[in-house]
Order: structure tokens, then C-alpha cells, then sequence
């Protein structure tokens, strides 16, 4: 079978896909930083009370992830990429592993870790400095105090990368839906516009999920195994 059966192909990713590049995943019982749960820190309303806290949530995430490797997972989804015309990624990881294993065509729905915002002026700009020095962040070109370029809970999401990601899924004939425990919205939505636009639901995750009875297969296993064996389906 030719992989351009499955085009457009849509890809939605969670933490799940990098588990195995040891990134913690947001759920699992691994996640946990000081005993704070990332919901308790990922939020406006912890970086007002305390962004010194915040700050060093996030720079310890940072030095994680410096540290760890694209996993096979992340490699296949770039090869599959560089193969189909109609391709689109879709993540809600932060983590930026699929840039580094090559992903071009991706939305990064939750922003990413690599990126700073200004709180006073806005502007946006890379930063990979590991370890981030003590001193709280600050604007090159305000001074106002930065911030981590994330999505937290209660945000909203960039309203063109949302409309990105609805359009991608929209018009997918299949979705896979790789190691994303499915709760948080709305990238939870995706699979089911993709479904109702007339696509073909695929979940690769090693337990079932709220969108499980909702997808055309379900692959338990790790990502980087059900990958594998799921891109081995189609000729070279
Ligand atoms: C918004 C960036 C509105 C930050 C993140 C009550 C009910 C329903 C919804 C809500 C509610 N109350 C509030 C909401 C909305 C809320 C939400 O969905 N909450 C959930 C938790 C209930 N959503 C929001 O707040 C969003 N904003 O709604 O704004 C609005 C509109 C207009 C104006 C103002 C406001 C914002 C959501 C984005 C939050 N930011 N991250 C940061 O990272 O620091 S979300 C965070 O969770 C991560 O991005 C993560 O990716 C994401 C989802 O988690 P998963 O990726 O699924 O990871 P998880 O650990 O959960 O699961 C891992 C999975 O991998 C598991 O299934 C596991 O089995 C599997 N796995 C493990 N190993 C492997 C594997 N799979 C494959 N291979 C393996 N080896
Ligand atoms: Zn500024």
C-alpha cells in the first residue's frame, strides 16, 4: 500500500511522544517538580503571584530538556513528512524535539520552552540559554519582565495557529493521534473535527483515552514500536 493513501495526513502529538526521549509527560507519575503539579505553575496566575517560582519551573524543564534526544517517534514523523505533499504536525508539546528531529510543517499549538514574550511590550524572541541565570528574564528591548512564550491554562491559544490546526484537520483524510492523553481543550477537539470533516482516527498510545471510542484503530504500545510498525505497512 503507498503512503499517499493516507494523504492529507494530520498528526496530533502530546507529551506521550516524547516520553521516551525522557521528558516527563504533564500526567504521569514522573511529572511532578517540588511537589507542584504543572497545573499548578503552567498558569498566569502563578507567574503573578510568584514569577521567581515560575521562572525556575520553567528553567529546570529547560535544562531536562536540553539534555534529551528526537526519539524515533519524532524521526519517523519527519521522514513521513518529507514523503507526503499534504502533511501538517500538530503538537502540544513545548518541547521542541520535533524541530530537532526535523519536523518542518508544524504548529506548536502551546508554544514552546525556546521562546521568551515580554509581559510589558510584547516582543517575542528565541532564547536556548541552559542554565538560565537566577535573575528574572528580562526584554532587550524594554526591560519589561519576560516571560516563557507558553501557552498556560486559561489562555487562550494563538488564534492563527488554532485556525491553522482546525483547517489541517478539517481536511485530513487520516489523523494520528500519538501519546496525548486527550483532556486538555482544545487541542482535544482536533480529532473529533477531523473524524466529523470524514477522516480516519488512529491512536498510538500505550492506554486507552476519552477519545479511544472515538478512533477507527487503536494501537496500544509505545510510539516509537506502533510507529514503526505502522509506517512498515507502506512500500519504501
Ligand atoms: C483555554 C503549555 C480559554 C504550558 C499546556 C474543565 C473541563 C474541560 C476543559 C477545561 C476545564 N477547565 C478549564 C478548561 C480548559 C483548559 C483545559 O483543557 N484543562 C484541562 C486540563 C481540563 N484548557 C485551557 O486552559 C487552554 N486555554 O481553554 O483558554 C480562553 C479562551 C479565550 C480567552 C481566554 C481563555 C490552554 C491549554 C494549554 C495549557 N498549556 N502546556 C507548559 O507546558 O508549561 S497543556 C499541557 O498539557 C502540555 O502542553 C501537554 O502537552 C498538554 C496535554 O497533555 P498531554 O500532552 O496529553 O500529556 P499527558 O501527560 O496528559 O498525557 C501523556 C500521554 O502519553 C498519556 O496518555 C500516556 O498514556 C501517553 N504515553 C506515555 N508514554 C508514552 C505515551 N504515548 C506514546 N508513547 C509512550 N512511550
Ligand atoms: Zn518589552
Amino acid at each position: 500500500m503507498s503512503i499517499e493513501s493516507v494523504s492529507p495526513l494530520v498528526v496530533l502529538t502530546g507529551a506521550g511522544i516524547s516520553a521516551e526521549s525522557g521528558v516527563p509527560t504533564f500526567r504521569g507519575p514522573e511529572g511532578l517538580w517540588r511537589n507542584h503539579r504543572p497545573e499548578d505553575l503552567a498558569s498566569e496566575q502563578a507567574f503573578q503571584t510568584d514569577p521567581r517560582l515560575v521562572w525556575q519551573f520553567y528553567a529546570w524543564r529547560r535544562s531536562l530538556v536540553a539534555e534529551c534526544q528526537p526519539n524515533l517517534a519524532h524521526k519517523l514523523l519527519a521522514d513521513i513528512e518529507n514523503r507526503l505533499e499534504q502533511f501538517c504536525l500538530i503538537t502540544q508539546n513545548v518541547d521542541g524535539l520535533h524541530q530537532a528531529a526535523g519536523s518542518q510543517r508544524l504548529i506548536e499549538l502551546h508554544g514552546s520552552l525556546w521562546s521568551f514574550r515580554c509581559t510589558s511590550c510584547g516582543h517575542r524572541w528565541e532564547n536556548r540559554q541552559v542554565p538560565l541565570p537566577d535573575d528574572l528574564p528580562r526584554c532587550p528591548m524594554c526591560l519589561g519582565l519576560a516571560r516563557p512564550d507558553v501557552v498556560w491554562f486559561d489562555e487562550a491559544l494563538d488564534p492563527s495557529r488554532v485556525q491553522a490546526a482546525v483547517s489541517a484537520a478539517e481536511s485530513a483524510s487520516t489523523m494520528l493521534v500519538v501519546g496525548t492523553s486527550a483532556r486538555v481543550l482544545p487541542a482535544a477537539q482536533l480529532p473529533l473535527l477531523a473524524k466529523r470533516g470524514g477522516a480516519r482516527l488512529i491512536e498510538i498510545n500505550p492506554r486507552s483515552t476519552p477519545l479511544s471510542a472515538q478512533c477507527d484503530e487503536v494501537l496500544h504500545g509505545p510510539a516509537t514500536k506502533v510507529l514503526q510498525l505502522w509506517v512498515e505497512r507502506f512500500e519504501p
